[in-house]
């Protein structure tokens, strides 16, 4: 390995995110929408980016023209420089077909790879919320003589079925032992039983490795061309896989309170969780840390306002995010976290609640427990979120947890 290896970045974005549905209907996973005004991608690509790294691709399929649009406005970069973060869909290199897993769209995109020739390549997804310095786990994979490296978090046993369960329980604690992805029945950790080691599903390879493992994969019809369910076994059955502790990550500016910080956000409830993490006075995980800046798109639009109502009535936000361009009059916010452009009249109450871009909750509106996507109309009077049944029988989700999902455009009457 030369002393200043060349890293390529790739972020797998073309997953279709089901479990977020009505949010995932007509958007990829990575561009839905999160805290305002930032997409879930943004994170994953400022976390390569503060990293240093200067060649980023996006590979994207399913519903991918909102991520494309945002990745283009949002992520220019210098062409004169080298640096690019660029959205590759799908091009059906090897045949009519789409990328049928994670292992094939790297596979279809080896010319990406073929081109730069770098020597590792970081391979990460696009839908969690944390913060991560790359370098660090790069310096752990240079210094280990492992392939490939796994980035590992403890997550409760519960989830594991959600996850790729690392075993280290050999010799070495930085060499996996045994990875099964999404176990039902996993062993908990020795010295926490009811905890496992999961994989984050962020990895890093030396290139040449890496090209051989998909293109060995690509021969095997019985696989599923996944990099957590096939090219990570691959690895750890020629013994080249190690793990890395996220919890020796530290980025600069974290506090104690988000050291680590790491949300799957797969599930509405998830998804949902993890917005209250923002807004608590004392946040959970800090969007205001300057010194590892999560960027969203440079939006040009006015400041929020926050007024009476046409009849003098005075409205009260607290322990909420706000963005730009948003004008609640005579509004009752709370808990809450609202996107830009959003218009909310006088008497309206919004507690608890995610509000997505452009929403319009009208006059004497409700909404409680509730995420409402970009450009939801709250007539006069109507609520969401307030009567299970009702929210039902009118076609929104909603969840075992009783959070409600009101879909992109709809009309909500009173
Ligand atoms: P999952 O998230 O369930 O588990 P997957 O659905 O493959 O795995 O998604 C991983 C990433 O790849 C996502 O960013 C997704 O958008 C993308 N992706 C999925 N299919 C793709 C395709 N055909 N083309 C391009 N991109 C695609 C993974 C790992 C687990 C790990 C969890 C952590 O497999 O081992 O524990 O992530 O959340």
């Amino acid at each position: 390995m030369p002393a200043a290896p060349k890293v390529f970045g790739i972020i797998l974005a073309g997953g279709e995110g089901k479990r977020l549905m009505p949010l995932t209907a007509d958007r990829a996973k990575p561009a839905v929408p999160f805290g305002g005004q930032y997409r879930l991608i943004d994170f994953a690509i400022s976390n390569l980016i503060n990293s240093g790294l200067r060649q980023i691709v996006v590979l994207t399929q399913y519903k991918s023209h909102s991520l494309d649009r945002h990745i283009s406005q949002t992520w220019r970069m210098s062409a004169l420089l080298d640096s690019y973060v660029a959205s590759v869909p799908a091009q059906q290199r090897l045949g009519k077909r789409w990328f049928s897993g994670s292992a094939d769209a790297i596979l279809q995109s080896l010319n990406l790879i073929n081109d730069e020739k770098p020597d590792i390549v970081v391979v990460i997804g696009a839908d969690h919320v944390y913060r991560m310095d790359f370098r660090q786990m790069l310096d752990a994979h240079i210094e280990s003589d492992a392939r490939a490296t796994v980035a590992g978090i403890r997550q409760p046993i519960s989830l594991a079925n959600q996850f790729g369960v690392i075993d280290v329980a050999g010799d070495d604690p930085t060499r996996i032992n045994e990875f099964l992805e999404k176990p039902q029945n996993p062993t908990g950790l020795a010295d926490a039983p009811h905890e496992v080691l999961a994989s984050m599903g962020n990895y890093i390879f030396d290139a040449d490795a890496l090209i051989d493992a998909v293109e060995s994969d690509g021969e095997l019809s019985a696989s599923n061309h996944d990099m957590g369910g096939d090219i990570v076994p691959y690895f750890v059955g020629r013994g080249e896989a190690g793990v890395y502790d996220f919890k020796r990550n530290d980025v600069p500016g974290s506090t104690d309170r988000d050291r680590a910080y790491w949300r799957d956000v797969g599930t509405i409830d998830s998804f949902f969780d993890a917005h209250r993490d923002l807004i608590s006075t004392l946040p959970i995980f800090n969007l205001y840390n300057t010194e590892w800046p999560i960027h969203a798109q440079a939006v040009n639009s006015p400041p929020a306002k926050f007024v009476r109502d046409s009849v003098g009535r005075i409205g009260t936000a607290i322990d909420s995010v706000v963005s730009l361009g948003s004008v609640l009059s005579g509004t009752h916010l709370e808990r809450s976290v609202v996107g830009p452009w959003t218009l909310a009249g006088g008497g309206s109450t919004i507690t608890d609640s995610v509000l997505f871009d452009q929403v319009n909750v009208g006059p004497g509106a409700r909404v409680h427990r509730a995420i409402l996507d970009k450009n939801v109309v709250l007539a006069p009077g109507a609520t969401v979120g307030v009567d299970r049944e009702r929210d039902l029988a009118r076609g929104f989700t909603v969840t075992d947890s009783g959070i409600t999902v009101v879909g992109k455009n709809v009309r909500v009457e009173a």
